[in-house]
């Protein structure tokens, strides 16, 4: 038996595994969760990412805005499956006060260190990189500096300092559809410089699903184990790239440090509106509400570059599957620093 080290969510959203399904993921019965044109204005929702707030629960979603581009809007919801929208986009200002608004934002995290909440996207600084913004009453939302050159994707910050630092994950990239990709992690004593970079994992392995490049998906979990992260692996077909998941445990201390990967794939495009949409064959995990009483874990993934999906697992059936489909990389079991 696992365990996820912190956080008792008894009202996450769930659903048992179907009986004779065999996967370690399992989707939500009446998925997509959200559809298309779920706010005037904005033509798809997808790519977001959820957290417990009071009560209830708080998003940060992808909207893609009827001219194209990508903002970031705030979402409230009761349950985490039904979820409503705020009309205007998230606001952000520096931290002087004034309006800093990104040209655009997309594929955002969220998550909270201490008292304070992050929200990390990818935006436009001469390039594609990270950007990173706070807020402890998801009012006022504050923009620090960017934490990375461009280009680059996937920044994915952990939940928790380590020796004092925080701790970035991000996937270095180029300014278009980024046929490479592998996972680095960054230091940072106070969010604004950064270094100490290790490299992670590199995309590859015996199997093909993450040949073309893979970047972290959700915060990492803390487990009794070490780190899980949930991550996208990125195979090319000749009618174009296929997004699947699949998962890693890191090391604890140095989570730089691969312990165990998954070589194959736990859930990968066969539902309609996976297949089926702005881009098809995508499946993009970036959020997960975990419960550490019952080991359950909700992962919200945008499917299709049009929809957001829910699926279903647990602490065990995940770190089974990774044990069980074990296969790291040359550099995976190193400390990374090359
Ligand atoms: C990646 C990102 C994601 C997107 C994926 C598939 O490069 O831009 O936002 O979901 O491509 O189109």
């Amino acid at each position: 038996m696992s365990k996820i080290l912190e956080g008792n969510l008894s009202n996450i959203p769930w659903q048992e595994k179907p009986l004779n399904f065999n996967g370690p993921i399992w989707r939500h019965t009446e998925n997509p969760i959200i559809g298309r044109n779920p706010v005037e204005g904005v033509a798809r929702i997808f790519n977001s990412a959820v957290m417990p707030y009071g009560d209830e629960f708080i998003g940060v979603f992808r909207g893609e805005t009827i001219n194209g581009r990508p903002h970031i809007y705030l979402g409230h919801s009761k349950d985490a499956v039904n979820w409503e929208f705020d009309k205007e986009k998230i606001q952000f200002v520096d931290e002087a006060g004034k309006p800093y608004q990104p040209l655009y934002a997309y594929d955002p995290r969220l998550l909270k260190i201490e008292d304070t909440y992050y929200i990390i996207w990818c935006g436009d600084f001469d390039g594609a990189t990270i950007g990173l913004a706070k807020t402890t009453d998801f009012k006022t939302f504050t923009r620090l500096e960017n934490p990375f050159l461009p280009f680059n994707r996937n920044g994915v910050l952990f939940p928790k300092k380590i020796d004092g630092k925080y701790l970035m994950l991000s996937r270095p990239s180029d300014n278009g559809h980024t046929p490479f990709g592998d996972i680095f992690l960054s230091k940072s004593p106070d969010l604004k410089y950064w270094g100490e970079h290790r490299i992670v994992m590199q995309k590859g392995g015996s199997g093909w699903w993450q040949s073309v490049k893979i970047g972290c998906g959700p915060a990492p979990i803390e487990t009794d184990e070490g780190w899980l992260i949930f991550y996208h692996g990125v195979t090319g077909t000749c009618n174009g790239l296929v997004y699947s998941m699949s998962a890693a445990i890191l090391d604890k201390d140095c989570p730089s440090k691969v312990l165990y990967r998954a070589g194959s794939i736990m859930l990968t495009p066969e539902e309609w509106y996976e297949e089926r949409g702005f881009v098809a064959n995508v499946i993009f995990p970036c959020a997960t509400l975990a419960d550490a009483e019952t080991g359950r874990i909700a992962i919200y993934y945008g499917a299709a570059d049009t929809y957001v999906g829910l699926a279903y697992t647990t602490i065990d059936e995940t770190v089974k599957f990774i044990k069980e489909h074990n296969e790291l990389g040359s550099i995976d079991g190193e400390e990374g620093r090359l």
